[in-house]
């Protein structure tokens, strides 16, 4: 793969210059011609294989030039290091149009001069795998933005500052990624009549609470808690009651509490500094910082198994007390909640002692419901802060950094979650390129055959269909109270395994065949993960906490959300019954898509180079899968089958035109065009004139350069080149 045949023999075999190996010449691939190597844009490419396209990134990549375009597309390679491509000078010089080399920068001009002449809407939507550099980029986006459109009030330091809090709050070191986010975020900047920035808005999907209890080895928590630990001042810590982060069962369960390279002492200092400025006030960053301590020391509550049916008690130490004194309930109040339910049983209620698991569940539920709610209101709060003036014109520049597609050896619920996401934005993606492609024709005046593409809508079907659809089937199973995950399992596979998308496997196992790959998911938990219950016990107690004021609003926010149902979940008892986790994010999803729909989008795919984040080095294989699987072959592959090559007529007169006759030479750029492409013969079905640019089929370009070196090197003359050539 992407050897260059330097010599062909007369056998048809073809020799590589360096090393004498044989190859038959089927298996080669033609490359490209000099003028093409390392092109801006893929789409310049003659010829479009795969190895081209890899070697075109790779022989940028190696230059630091990580930006390439495919199309209306950018790519963005990870460089993996500090690259200099960034600051003030960069960001003048694309503003002032003097560099025109693809870049984040170009992109977000590009969106708000749109913005300001056009009056509509624009998205900046990034996507590829986790690491790939999606939250970098959209940061960079931003920075631009806030650079030169920056407004008069300081709100754009407020807008950046922002990442900087929802980072700490919902970013984690994963086996893919030191800074991986396990939430979804889109942040919509409004801009004045003038066009500076005036607000802003942050919308964030579906973040992962089962972090916050559970973690894989190697892995850590959310940031926060180990910058709490590290970080707070010594009058916070006895507040707080903190220990170090190696003391809390919650983040010491993965053996992993440091980064390398990065300071969380200094990061929470950052961090307060962030608070500061989008200006929740000291009051409230104490709060925030008290519910991440009752969340850590709740994770240190133990239980004493009683009975022969593993019946428990609360052992009522430390951590039961400090957990109570943080949430601001009683310690016996906690203890009962943690231990006791009480179930109907006819007309009366029971109380009844906890199992040891369901002991645990209960406490974890607590935790993320806290932490959940936690993430919820700082969200809120900054908005509150960012909220635009009255200067908002409605104008805005969306930026969508979500979580990117994965595949781990073991994948749960947030996994299929996530690739059910990345699966909605594909579609988006998709359509808007073909309509672009589509549009570029029409407007120059060319005929164009309608392109088939990979459409994914099978796949969103098996998910989102109802009443057979996945979440359907998930939310059906999840109202039974005797259902298990393998009930489940049965019922995907009596259902859906006519789609082809979908496979039942063995041990209540099923795989989904995403547009990015094949993901296996174990249906262990999805059950209880849809449900996402909090019993009715745990929603009083925080009711009644009159000591703080967080724990009160978290619960008249769900109590408001939700109403009370009396429907038995595991144990019978009344629970608090919300939307499925999976309905509320498939509504969350259809209302993004909604959004985006109403803005002209700019899309950039990120690409992962390597997987150790290694400086320098450029995995083949690792970055074809993602250019593969990330649809950008796919925009290549439409290309292909469309025009890819497009050049206007002045360029190509001005390469071209001294290979036709001289009395020829004096018409207009079109009409000259024209004689060339009929001196050389090409076949009128491998090109389209249209009013400003030539489009070629791919490859076409290459015989013409091809015929063009010849005749400059004077191993052909002019004359000769015109006879019964058929480019
Ligand atoms: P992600 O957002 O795509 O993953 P990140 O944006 O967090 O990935 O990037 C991962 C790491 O790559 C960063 O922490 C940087 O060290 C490095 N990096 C990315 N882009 C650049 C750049 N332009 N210049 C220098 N370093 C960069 V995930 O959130 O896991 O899907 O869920
Ligand atoms: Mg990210």
């Amino acid at each position: 793969m992407g050897i260059r045949a330097n010599t062909i023999n007369f056998r048809g075999e073809s020799f590589c210059s360096a090393v004498r190996w044989k190859f038959p010449t089927q298996a080669l691939l033609p490359a490209n011609p000099d003028i093409l190597e390392g092109v801006d844009d893929l789409i310049q490419l003659s010829y479009l294989n795969e190895p081209s396209v890899l070697h075109n990134l790779h022989y940028r990549f190696a230059q630091d030039i990580v930006y390439s375009k495919a199309g209306p597309v950018l790519v963005a390679v990870n460089p993996c290091k500090d690259v200099q491509l960034y600051g003030n000078d960069f960001i003048t010089a694309y503003r002032q149009n003097l560099l025109d080399s693809p870049h984040v920068y170009a992109v977000a001009d590009a969106a708000y001069n749109e913005m300001m002449t056009d009056g509509i809407n624009q998205s900046i939507i990034v996507s590829g795998e986790s690491g790939a550099g999606k939250t970098e980029t959209a940061k960079i986006a931003m920075q631009y933005l806030a650079a030169v459109v920056g407004g008069s009030s300081g709100i754009e330091s407020e807008v950046l500052e922002t990442s900087c809090i929802l980072e700490a709050f919902g970013n984690a070191k994963t086996a893919r990624n030191d800074n991986s986010s396990r939430f979804g975020k889109l942040t919509e900047i409004h801009f004045s009549a003038t066009g500076k920035m005036c607000g802003a808005k942050i919308q964030t999907f579906l973040l992962e609470k089962s972090r916050v209890v559970q973690l894989a080895k190697g892995e850590r928590s959310y940031h926060i808690f180990y910058q709490l630990c590290a970080g707070a001042p010594s009058g916070l810590r006895g507040r707080l009651r903190l220990k170090r982060a190696c003391d809390y069962t919650y983040l010491n369960q993965s053996d992993c509490l440091v980064i390398h390279d990065v300071d969380d002492a200094r990061k929470f200092h950052m961090l307060m500094g962030a608070l500061d400025t989008v200006r929740i006030c000291r009051d409230d960053q104490e709060q925030v910082f008290e519910m991440l301590a009752a969340v850590l020391w709740l994770g240190n509550i133990s239980f004493r198994v009683i009975d022969h049916e593993n019946h428990i008690d609360v052992v009522a130490d430390e951590a039961v007390s400090n957990a109570a004194c943080l949430i601001g309930c009683g310690i016996q109040d906690l203890i009962l909640a943690l231990s006791i339910h009480s179930i109907q049983a006819g007309r009366e209620k029971v109380a009844r002692r906890l199992t040891l698991r369901q002991a645990i569940d209960t406490r974890d539920s607590l935790a993320k419901f806290i932490y959940g709610s936690l993430f919820d209101w700082l969200v809120e709060k900054i908005n509150v802060s960012l909220a635009t003036g009255k200067q908002h014109t409605g104008r805005s520049i969306s930026i969508l950094d979500i979580y990117g597609f994965e595949s781990f050896k073991r994948n749960s619920f947030e996994q299929f979650c996530i690739n059910y996401a990345n699966e909605r934005l594909q579609q988006h993606f998709n359509r808007h390129l073909f309509k672009l492609a589509q549009e570029e024709y029409e407007l120059d005046g060319i005929d164009w055959t309608k392109i088939d593409f990979e459409d994914n809508q099978d796949c969103l079907d098996l998910i989102e269909k109802k009443p057979l659809g996945l979440i359907s089937l998930l939310d059906e199973e999840s109202k039974f109270p005797k259902a298990t995950h393998l009930t489940f399992a049965m019922k995907l596979k009596q259902h859906l395994k006519s789609n082809r998308c979908f496979k039942g496997e063995r041990g209540g196992a099923f795989s989904i065949r995403h547009y990015a790959g094949e993901v296996l998911y174990d249906t262990g938990e999805f059950l209880e993960k849809n449900r996402d219950a909090l019993h009715s016990e745990i929603v009083q107690l925080l009711s009644s906490c009159t000591a703080c004021q967080l724990p009160q609003w978290f619960a008249s926010v769900l109590e408001q959300s939700e109403k009370l149902t009396s429907s038995a979940f595991q144990l019978g008892r009344p629970a608090y019954q919300k939307q499925s986790v999976a309905t509320k994010f498939k509504g969350q999803l259809f209302k993004l898509m909604q959004q985006l729909e109403k803005t002209t989008p700019h899309f950039i795919r990120c690409i992962k180079p390597n997987n150790k984040q290694i400086p320098g080095a450029f995995e083949k294989d690792l970055v074809l899968e993602q250019l593969r699987s990330c649809g950008v072959l796919e925009v290549v592959r439409i290309s292909r089958s469309g025009y890819p090559t497009r050049m206007t007529h002045q360029e190509f007169t001005r390469r071209y035109g001294f290979l036709i006759p001289e009395n020829s030479a004096c018409q207009d750029p079109l009409s000259m065009s024209v004689a060339i492409l009929q001196q050389f013969d090409i076949l009128p079905e491998m090109y389209q004139v249209g009013y400003k640019k030539l489009y070629f089929r791919a490859g076409q370009i290459g015989s013409l350069e091809d015929v063009r070196k010849q005749v400059l090197q004077g191993t052909l003359e002019v004359q000769k080149c015109f006879r019964g050539h058929r480019a």
